[in-house]
């Protein structure tokens, strides 16, 4: 096996020659005897269980219950989140939470029946059983999620950390989504997923997995409520899903089951239960409202890996005016780093980027910089010497720094699970907006580092600070994006205080949406990579990470018109619209693909800019509500079972219903709609739901279907905020909102309301202000009036 895995690695590092070849094989040794000496061994171990019950002791929100061999800690708190930790363990510290909510006063624990308790709070009911099972029911009674007692697994003699493990059933009809950034879903088959961020070191399909980011957070759709849980730790472990099944009728049913395995961390969870509407909501009061983009990330994004140098850049961009195509963003990738170093210039390729920037922010457009954790490790690198000078870099058990591998060579990683490690990293940023940079894409963060062999990340006894209480990096890896993130946030936030910051991060845990979004990483050319592509940003929406979009066109090779095309048309429609590509991979401007596509695409950059105002209105939304961008068809519906199974469409926001072409050969496809009136954007034509219907999808344009009586606020030709109204269906009202914010500060705007109705022959719209109805202050455009 290792001998396949050295090939393999070795011909992946080939192009970066032989000498980073041999140091993978050196780093790979060196992980290997840094574990063996400083982790500790596996020796015998001792099952536990909780035991029978005891004793309890009443507190804030529900109290203590005790069992023979652990005790159970349960909170319901104000937001209606509920919280259990087992062995005492309470909420804090923990990387995801955005700080700890209050307990609600009104819950208490009560004695149930057959020596059991209960904590009966507003929207639950967590039941306790004598031996240590939790069941959450809704108010009525409805089983939601019942988790057996947990199981322990503790080193004979102590020291070193429990494994423990712990299964959970749920309604037979239950689907299970989440757990992250998977490229199989969203709607998680039966199967085992692991909880390890993990580079997969080439292209990935639907196949693959895990990816770059895992998070132990779950959401449950079920006819009796929607339901999130999370499991509160950081460290290494495997979900394994299986759903259940309806006897119809037979009273046999199946229920479906979760069963959760880890290497050690604390066994505490969160459950919140309700609407996806309310269960986002409470989960982003939880983990941090997600932070706004600045408006120009709305727009489109132009990236690749080796433009080469300045002209290159002024090339394309030069392509994009020439034939006018709207772009916001321009990407550098490592390339134009000297050596791959971080934080410097390659000065010969571009000798003067400040100015390049310049020129482009006049025209409109964004510089946007990779930036990989990875700092060379070499004398009078200067990142390196302020960072030994700082204490930055991440030791192994025997104090020695943790040498990996990545770009530059022989390379250390910053610690960001510290405070004044990160506060120094932050500070880095300075050099970055003094080249013009207005924006950062996080890279190679799981950490990677290559290796000939065995796992391609720091050594798993590799130390790490974790805020004060000190661990190793089986506990840190999963969070070390995260941090990573925060630490660019919050030196931003210093540095440019009136901008908000731009960050996408390849890796992350629950809570990046607090610091900015995430790509989906090196997706394969191909169409299961577009069909990846959409599993990966619906999935982490419902995690609570609503930022994010794949490489458009595929991270390798080059697509066929046809499928960069299909990409481009889904891409636009995703929150971040970035076209992407790897180093000698084909072309991926919109002009590379023939006269067809080139007009194909130009539709499509101009509605993106004409939407704009209508993603601006999401994001704020996403801040204020927690409710992704994108959004699975089953959001407003999750009692419809047909939606809950699928996973080729999706809503943007309330108004819009896209329904992305994912095979080739297709001029039109069927839909899946859900209750009501739905207009295609293009055709004016009316579909009634719910049911399916086909619709046509020619090359030309994707089918985007419009919610009767919505408003959905766009661009007007003289880039003021304008509302598109869409006729509600007769003897019906409807609605929308609009956040005009065009800037990149930190302005509150107002949120403008606005409802649409029949008045004999005519639709109006109308603002509902504080003062009541008004008419709208934006020039308005009514469609679908004759729609059938
Ligand atoms: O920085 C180079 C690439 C980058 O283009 C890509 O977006 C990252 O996900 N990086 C990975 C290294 C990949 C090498 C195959």
């Amino acid at each position: 096996m290792e001998g396949r895995d050295l090939v393999r690695s070795l011909k992946a590092v080939g192009s970066a020659g032989a000498a980073q070849g041999v140091r993978t094989v050196r780093a790979a040794w060196r992980r290997r005897r840094a574990d063996a000496a400083g982790l500790p061994p596996r020796g015998t171990e001792r099952a536990r269980v909780p035991g029978p019950v005891r004793n309890v002791e009443p507190g804030p929100g529900g109290g203590v219950v005790r069992f023979a061999r652990s005790e159970l800690r349960i909170a319901v708190a104000v937001n209606g989140a509920v919280f259990w930790g087992w062995d005492g363990v309470g909420p804090e510290p923990s990387y995801a939470l955005a700080g700890c909510p209050e307990p609600d006063p009104r819950a208490s624990l009560e004695p149930d029946k057959d020596g059991g308790w209960r904590v009966v709070a507003e929207r639950v009911t967590v039941v306790v059983s004598r031996h240590g099972a939790v069941e959450v029911l809704t108010p009525g009674g409805v089983s939601l999620r019942r988790e057996l007692p947990p199981r322990w697994w503790e080193p004979v003699g102590g020291g070193g950390t429990s494994r423990w493990m712990q299964r959970s059933e749920v309604a037979a009809d239950a689907r299970f989504f989440g757990l992250g950034g998977r490229a199989s879903g969203p709607r998680l088959r039966d199967g085992a997923y692991r909880l390890w961020n993990t580079d997969p070191g080439r292209a990935f399909g639907p196949g693959d997995d895990p990816l770059y980011i895992t998070m132990p957070v779950q959401l449950v759709v079920a006819d009796a409520a929607t339901h999130l849980v999370f499991y509160d730790t950081s460290w290494d472990g495997t979900v394994t899903l299986r759903e259940g099944e309806e006897g119809a009728g037979s009273g046999h049913d199946r229920a479906g089951t979760c069963e959760l395995r880890m290497d050690g961390g604390p066994l505490r969870c969160w459950m919140m239960v309700g609407t996806p509407a309310r269960v986002l909501h409470t989960w982003a009061t939880l983990t941090g409202a997600p932070a706004v983009p600045p408006s120009w990330a709305l727009g489109h994004h132009h990236s690749r890996r080796g433009f080469g140098g300045e002209q290159e850049v002024r090339r394309i961009v030069a392509g994009y005016q020439q034939h006018d195509l709207p772009l916001d963003a321009v990407h550098l990738d490592i390339d134009h780093l000297d050596a791959h170093e971080v934080f410097t210039v390659d000065e010969e390729q571009f000798p003067k980027l400040p100015v390049l920037a310049e020129d482009l922010r006049r025209d409109g457009i964004r510089l946007v910089s990779i930036i990989d954790p990875a700092v060379k490790a070499e004398a009078g690198n200067a990142v390196y010497g302020s960072g030994r000078a700082e204490d930055a870099f991440v030791r192994d058990a025997s104090g020695q720094l943790v040498q990996g591998v990545l770009w530059p060579g022989e390379s250390v990683y910053p610690d960001f699970t510290h405070a004044r490690v990160r506060a120094w990293w932050g500070r880095m940023y300075e050099e970055r907006l003094g080249q013009g940079f207005a924006g950062f894409w996080h890279g190679m963060n799981e950490p990677t580092s290559f290796t000939a062999f065995g796992e391609s990340t720091l050594p798993r006894s590799a130390r790490h600070a974790l805020e004060g209480l000190g661990g190793d990096h089986r506990e840190a890896h999963n969070v070390y994006a995260l941090c990573m993130a925060r630490a660019a946030y919050e030196g931003l936030r210093e540095l440019a205080p009136e901008e908000r910051p731009f960050i996408c991060s390849r890796s992350g845990w629950a809570g990046l949406q607090r610091y900015g979004g995430t790509w989906s990483g090196d997706v394969a050319t191909g169409w299961p990579g577009l069909r990846a592509s959409l599993s990966l940003v619906m999935g982490l929406g419902l995690c609570g990470v609503p930022y994010s979009g794949p490489d458009v066109g595929g991270f390798h090779g080059s697509p066929s018109p046809e499928l960069y095309l299909r990409w481009f048309q889904l891409g636009a429609y995703l929150p971040l619209f970035r076209t992407h590509t790897s180093l000698r991979a084909g072309r991926r401007e919109p002009w590379e693909f023939g006269a067809d596509v080139l007009a194909h695409a130009r539709v499509v950059l101009v509605e993106r800019r004409r939407l704009v105002p209508y993603f601006m209105t999401l994001a704020h939304l996403a801040r204020r509500t927690g409710a992704p961008y994108v959004r699975p068809l089953w959001w407003g519906a999750p009692e419809d079972r047909a939606l809950r199974g699928c996973e080729d469409a999706f809503l943007l926001g309330d108004c819009l219903l896209v329904a992305p072409v994912l095979d080739p050969g297709a001029d039109r496809r069927a839909v899946q709609l859900p209750r009501g009136r739905w207009y295609d954007t293009v055709t004016e034509q009316a579909y009634e739901g719910p049911g399916q219907v086909l619709v046509d999808a020619p090359l030309s344009r994707i089918p985007v279907l419009a919610r009767a009586g919505a408003v959905v606020p766009v661009r007007g030709d003289d880039g003021g905020l304008e509302l598109e109204a869409w006729a509600p269906a007769r003897g019906r009202t409807g609605g929308g909102l609009a956040v005009s914010d065009a800037g990149d500060g930190w302005a509150e705007p107002e949120i403008e309301r606005y409802v649409t109705r029949w008045k004999g022959r005519r639709v109006v719209v109308e603002r509902d202000g504080e003062d009541g109805m008004s008419e709208p202050p934006r020039p308005v455009r009514v469609r679908g009036l004759h729609g059938r």
